[in-house]
């Protein structure tokens, strides 16, 4: 049996803010002490991850002033090798972004905001990051008279070309990454889904510097099938990074463990990204439970990765299995790659096809048969 052991090949990276939660909630106060980045840092890397993340205040969870603060988590970096691919700013924490940040109806805010952006972006440069994340959780309204969408997607929009801008003007390599996320904390946030952020990309100047950054719960709490959000998002060539983590369908965004929430979508996605072309990290935003203690978060970094190696293995196996692939070819899932036109086919000839409507109405898919097959590897009692 695999040992299911994770190294710095397999990419695994941390938001700081995940394992460093302290469980505050809108109930309840803290059950955890603040966890100092540097400690972070090196007890992610023992655990076999590649790398950690960060918004500009995570780092000054337990040293306030900032210069010292970067210095203590650059040493940390060196002493253990761990990489920062990804960076990202809070907009959200601080009262001044009630309103939101890019899309606040206050000006000065919105200024305010895209100041903060670029200099962190500097401190992610500096660092090796080469995407920036843009979560716009603020952006958003509890009453439809309260914010001019239209307004608020042309600020959107401006804030994303000026930061563009700023990145080539500085030569960095970076890109960025929307994600999306359809309400909590606001009522209702702009740019809710995949598909909003796919659109609203199209618009902008810089189109192929701005991807996205979708995350497992946020779809599956607006009720989709986060997988086909991914395969759409590959599709376009806009999965420019990705946060794993666990939900229970439409409800609260409880960024649980992944696999601890719909485990069957959780074998899937797995599958998708092993198989899918995409090679950039595999991120973690997820939560210690509150429930947890100290000792315990690191017990919970470790589930995620372990739960990832597994679901990886069951998708080799999954593939591998001779009575798979032909239950794969007897749906005819291999039939929907074949262009609908042959070369050369114009649409006069579809005029003479020989098609034989009854037939192929009574011709049956066999799904349930390849759904089983998923789900007996799934629950280990196959390969
Ligand atoms: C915040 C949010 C996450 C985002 C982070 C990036 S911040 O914790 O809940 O989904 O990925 O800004
Ligand atoms: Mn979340
Ligand atoms: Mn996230």
């Amino acid at each position: 049996m695999p040992a299911y052991t994770p190294t710095p090949e397999d990419r695994f990276t941390f938001g700081l803010w995940t394992v460093g939660w302290q469980a505050r909630d809108p109930f309840g106060d803290a059950t955890r002490a603040a966890l100092d980045p540097v400690e972070s840092v090196h007890r992610l890397a023992e655990l076999g991850a590649y790398g950690v993340t960060f918004h500009d205040d995570d780092l000054l969870a337990v040293e306030p002033d900032r210069d010292r603060a970067v210095a203590a988590f650059r040493k940390a970096l060196d002493e253990t090798g761990m990489k920062v691919p990804m960076a990202t700013t809070n907009l959200f924490t601080h009262p001044v972004f009630k309103d939101g940040a890019f899309t606040s109806n206050d000006r000065d805010i919105r200024r305010h905001a895209i100041r903060k952006v670029m200099r962190n972006l500097d401190l992610a440069a500096s660092l090796g990051a080469t995407t920036y994340v843009c979560w716009g959780g603020r952006e958003g309204a509890e009453s439809d008279a309260a914010k001019d969408v239209t307004a608020a997607l042309e600020r959107y929009k401006e804030a994303l070309d000026l930061l563009c801008g700023y990145v080539l003007d500085k030569g960095y390599d970076i890109r960025f990454a929307i994600e999306p996320k359809p309400n909590e904390p606001r009522g209702d946030i702009l740019l809710p889904t995949i598909g909003h952020a796919l659109a609203l990309i199209g618009e902008l100047e810089h189109p192929e510097m701005v991807g996205l950054n979708p995350e497992v719960g946020h779809e599956q709490m607006a009720g989709l099938n986060f997988v086909h959000g991914i395969a759409q998002a590959l599709w376009h060539g806009k999965l420019f990074h990705i946060d794993l983590n666990g939900q229970h369908g439409p409800r609260y965004d409880q960024d649980l463990i992944f696999g601890h929430g719909d485990l069957k979508s959780a074998f899937f996605l797995v599958d998708l990204l092993e198989n899918g072309g995409y090679d950039g990290p595999r991120h973690f935003d997820y939560k210690p439970p509150r429930t947890e203690d100290a000792q315990d978060v690191w017990g919970s970094a470790a589930a995620n990765m372990r739960t990832y190696l597994i679901l990886k293995e069951k998708s080799r196996a999954f593939r591998a299995d001779p009575e798979v692939r032909e239950a794969l070819l007897a749906s005819r899932v291999d039939e929907l790659a074949q262009p609908t036109l042959a070369p050369g086919e114009t649409l006069a000839d579809l005029a003479d096809d020989d098609f034989d409507l009854d037939a192929a109405a009574a011709r049956g898919y066999h799904f349930t048969r390849l759904n089983q097959l998923a789900l007996e590897h799934l629950m280990g009692v196959r390969g």
